[in-house]
C-alpha cells in the first residue's frame, strides 16, 4: 500500500467514527420555561433555531406529532391569543415523556422563511402570544401560521398541523382628519342603503345614552333634525364618569359600509373624542379619534367619516363615543350617526 493509498484509508475510517460518534449524541434537553411569547416582533427572547428535525437513532420512541387547536377569531395587533394543542394520544403508549415543546411561527404557511421558535416546558400546552408592534398605523391585516411539536430525552417528534391567526390592524388609535362642514344632513342622498340615525329621530336604528352628564340643545341650524346632546365641562353637572352615547343601525342589508359621525362643533369641544364602531363578530374597532374642535369659531354641525366596516344584518353592529370624567377638560357632542351601503 502506498502512503498515498494508507493516508486515504486512514482519513475514511475517521470520517466513519465520527459519524458513528454523531449518532450517539443526543440532542441535550434545554432548560425549560416559556423563553418567549410575551410582547412581540424584534423582542430578544425567542430564537431562530436550526432546524434539527427528528433524531434518527431511536425512532420508535420518538413522540407523536402534537394535535394543535384551531386558533379561533382574528384579534388585533395588540390583543393577547393563545396557541393551544394537545399531546398525541400515542406517548402515552410509547412511554414518551415530554420535556418541552416547540412552537413555531412563520408568516409563510410552508415555514420556509422568517421562522420563529418559541420553547413551553412542559406539562403547559399552551402558548401565550400578542402582536405589539407590527406595523404600527399600518391598515392590512397579517396572517401567522403556527405548529409544534413535542421534546423528549429522545428528542423531537414530528410537527403538529399548521393553524393559522388572521390579525387585524393596529389597535392603536386612527386619527380621523378629514370632515365635511355641511348643512344638517350627511354628503350623501339618503335612502335605503344610506341612512342615519339621529339622537332624535331614530327611523333606522336606536340611540342611547349612559351616565348623568348631558345637557342638550334644540336649534333647527344645530345639529342633524335640530338637536344634539353634549357633555359641559363648564356647567356644575352630576357628571359621573359613565357618560358615553351609542348609535345602532338596523342593518337589513350585510355588507360594506361607510360610518360616518355628525357634531355640533364649537370652541370648546374636544380635539380628541373617541368613536369606536363595533362591526361582525362583536369586534370593538377604534379608538377613531375626531377633533371636535373649531378654533375660536362657534360653529356649525360637521360630519366625519370613521372608515369602512363590514356589518352584519341586524342591530348587532353599533357606534360608541366615550367620554371619561377622568382627565377630560373639554365638551363633547353626540348628534347623529350614518350608515351608507358602498
Ligand atoms: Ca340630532
Amino acid at each position: 500500500m502506498t502512503p498515498l493509498l494508507r493516508g486515504l484509508l486512514l482519513l475514511l475510517l475517521a470520517l466513519s467514527a465520527c459519524g458513528l460518534g454523531a449518532l450517539d449524541v443526543d440532542d441535550p434537553p434545554r432548560d425549560g420555561g416559556l423563553d418567549a411569547g410575551g410582547l412581540d416582533d424584534g423582542d430578544a427572547g425567542d430564537e431562530d433555531e436550526p432546524d434539527a428535525g427528528p433524531l434518527e437513532r431511536d425512532a420508535g420512541s420518538l413522540p407523536g406529532a402534537p394535535v394543535l387547536e384551531p386558533l379561533g377569531a382574528p384579534v388585533f395587533r395588540a390583543q393577547p391569543f393563545g396557541v393551544d394543542w394537545r399531546p398525541s394520544a400515542s406517548d402515552p403508549v410509547r412511554g414518551a415523556v415530554a420535556l418541552r415543546y416547540e412552537v413555531q411561527e412563520s408568516a409563510d404557511p410552508a415555514f420556509d422563511a422568517g421562522v420563529r421558535t418559541f420553547r413551553v416546558a412542559a406539562p403547559s400546552t399552551r402558548l401565550d402570544r400578542v402582536h405589539q408592534s407590527l406595523s404600527f398605523g399600518a391598515a392590512e391585516r397579517l396572517t401567522r401560521y403556527y405548529r409544534v411539536r413535542t421534546v423528549t430525552a429522545a428528542g423531537r417528534g414530528p410537527f403538529s398541523n399548521v393553524e393559522a391567526k388572521v390579525l387585524e390592524a393596529s389597535f392603536k388609535p386612527t386619527y380621523v382628519s378629514v370632515g365635511y362642514r355641511g348643512p344638517n344632513a350627511p354628503p350623501f342622498p339618503l335612502g335605503a342603503d344610506a341612512f342615519t340615525v339621529d339622537d332624535v329621530v331614530r327611523a333606522n336604528g336606536a340611540f342611547t345614552r349612559a351616565g348623568a352628564g348631558w345637557l342638550d340643545t334644540t336649534d333647527p341650524n344645530k345639529g342633524h333634525q335640530g338637536h344634539y346632546w353634549y357633555v359641559s365641562n363648564h356647567a356644575p353637572l352630576p357628571r359621573d364618569g359613565a357618560e358615553a352615547a351609542r348609535w345602532t343601525p338596523t342593518i337589513t342589508r350585510a355588507g360594506r359600509y361607510e360610518v360616518w359621525v355628525s357634531f355640533y362643533r364649537s370652541e370648546n369641544r374636544d380635539d380628541h373624542a373617541e368613536y369606536f364602531v363595533t362591526s361582525r363578530d362583536g369586534e370593538r374597532l377604534g379608538p377613531f379619534v375626531v377633533s371636535q374642535y373649531l378654533g375660536t369659531e362657534w360653529g356649525d354641525t360637521a360630519w366625519v367619516k370613521l372608515g369602512e366596516f363590514s356589518l352584519e344584518a341586524g342591530t348587532a353592529a353599533h357606534v360608541d363615543l366615550d367620554w371619561s370624567a377622568a382627565g377630560r377638560s373639554h365638551s363633547e357632542c353626540a348628534d347623529a350617526a350614518a350608515f351608507r351601503r358602498l
